[in-house]
């Protein structure tokens, strides 16, 4: 593991707060000219059309993937010299997928080391032993970091490759990887990826020209979107890197704002803390008081509202549960110009009796709203108030799953769940902005992995 490294790309993504890494793959082969001056002459140009790509790209990308085409084209002189320009803007990987013995991988990680590379991408297919352990041995001396591919994104990698994936995956993780290359195209690889090796980096190629959509693989868990010809191609790829920005923050990149926010007003902590449902939890969410903190209740209402446009769906009213979902649901009613209604956690004692405060007309469709969901309890409780009242319920919203068998309660009932983000994001993002130690992160991924099945209510 290189410290080194992991701090750089954590504080050049701190500053462009961008999680795409640009596929360097210019098409050019200076060999087709025969001409010694003239293949020379080819080769400065393209290094100066490098050179000012990546000046046009800084603050918008965060690391640059440099692969093979590049560096026979232009030589390790002029690749070290773009890295020497371009040193302060970005983290640098070069992508050999190197897959020889050891003694030659080693051989060649030391030129790609010396001239500035910080990390380099190596298959794990090749095994530890006499083969990744000299790249790692040669990275910790050299203070630099090692990727792991253990899949591919095309389509023939399902004929072998990716079926071995978790085999490879315990490989490259063994051999002392700093992080993974998973391809965006298989989701589910990148997810049990995250879920496995919590602390590393994973890299997804497979965004835009491959298929898949922009956001997806950060969603699914990845922290950096590898993207090539999308944007390195397009006639302004400035413009095109800040409109796939945008795309991904509305797939949900808002998640590492929000879990900022969270994280500042402390409405995110570890310990031990005894839930609603009577379960022990090493974490606790508490969104009552973000209607307090202006900043945070804006992304996390905004933040609905976004889903519920880009997912289309139609109801009639909102209905917000007691106590959280009630301020969220208010204004996240307000802000579709739907009319809001709230669910109380007790039976008022005189008047009505009921738990359902608000207008409800039989046969209308309700939303309901809440902050989190463990079991699915409140919730259900609340899906009942409406039902009894004569009114659909198909959906029910929170920000946060803390992935203890709600969705799967909600879904027996007929109901489906939406949440913004799993509990395991929130954790990832939060210790990968350091707000949580190392030790605090394992031990709640591995609490909601072991209660993954608490289904009981
Ligand atoms: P593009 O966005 O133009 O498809 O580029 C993807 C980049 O990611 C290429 O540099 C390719 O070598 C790399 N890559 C990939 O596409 N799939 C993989 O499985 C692994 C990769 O490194």
């Amino acid at each position: 593991m290189s410290k080194t490294f992991v701090k750089l790309v954590s504080d050049i993504t701190k500053r462009t707060d961008s999680r795409i890494v640009l596929a360097l793959d210019p098409p050019f082969n200076p060999y087709s000219l025969k001409n010694p001056e003239e293949r020379q002459r080819e080769r400065l140009n393209t290094a100066a059309r490098v050179k000012k790509l990546l000046t046009e790209l800084d603050g918008l990308v965060s690391g640059v993937k440099i692969g093979l085409p590049l560096v026979f084209g232009l030589g390790l002189d002029l690749v070290e010299d773009i890295i020497n320009t371009h040193r302060k803007s970005y983290f640098f990987i070069c992508d050999p997928k190197m897959a020889d013995i050891g003694y030659i991988n080693g051989l060649e990680a030391a030129q790609l080391y010396e001239i500035g590379f910080d990390a380099l991408i190596i298959h794990a297919a090749i095994g530890i032993k006499g083969g990744i352990d000299e790249v790692v041995s040669l990275a910790e001396e050299m203070d630099k970091g090692v990727l792991g591919l253990c899949a591919m994104s095309h389509p023939g990698a399902s004929e072998h490759l990716n079926k071995h994936y978790n085999e490879l995956l315990e490989i490259a993780a063994k051999a002392g990887v700093d992080g993974f290359v998973v391809p965006a195209t298989y989701p589910h690889l990148i997810t049990s990826t995250k879920n496995a090796y919590p602390s590393s980096i994973i890299f997804s190629p497979g965004v835009g020209t491959q298929g898949a959509s922009f956001g997806s693989a950060l969603a699914a868990g990845a922290d950096y979107e590898i993207i090539g010809r999308s944007i390195a191609q397009a006639p302004s790829p400035a413009a095109r890197a800040k409109e796939i920005l945008k795309e991904i923050k509305e797939t949900g990149i808002d998640i590492q704002k929000i879990a900022l926010a969270l994280a500042k007003h402390n409405c995110v902590m570890v310990g031990e803390f005894k839930l609603t449902s009577g379960l022990m939890s090493p974490y606790y969410i508490d969104l009552r008081a973000t209607p307090s903190h202006q900043d945070l209740f804006d992304l996390i209402t905004s933040a609905y509202v976004a889903e519920l446009k880009s997912l289309g769906l139609s109801f009639d009213r909102i209905a917000g549960v007691a106590t959280a979902g009630v301020p969220i649901g208010a204004l996240v009613a307000y802000k579709l110009n739907k009319p809001f209604l709230y669910i109380r956690r007790e039976e008022r004692t005189h008047g009505t009796k009921s738990l359902i405060e608000g207008v409800i007309n039989p046969g209308e469709s309700v939303l309901i709203v809440d902050d989190a969901i463990t079991t699915g309890g409140s919730l259900l409780k609340a899906i009942e108030a409406i039902r009894e009242r004569g009114g659909k319920v198909e959906y029910a919203m929170v920000l946060v799953d803390r992935e203890q068998g709600g969705a799967q309660n909600l879904a027996k009932r007929g109901v489906k769940l939406i949440s913004l983000m799993t509990a395991s994001r929130l954790m990832q993002e939060l210790y990968l902005k350091g707000f949580i130690s190392k030790e605090d992160y394992e031990k709640v991924i591995k609490y909601i992995k072991e209660s993954k099945n608490v289904q009981k209510l």
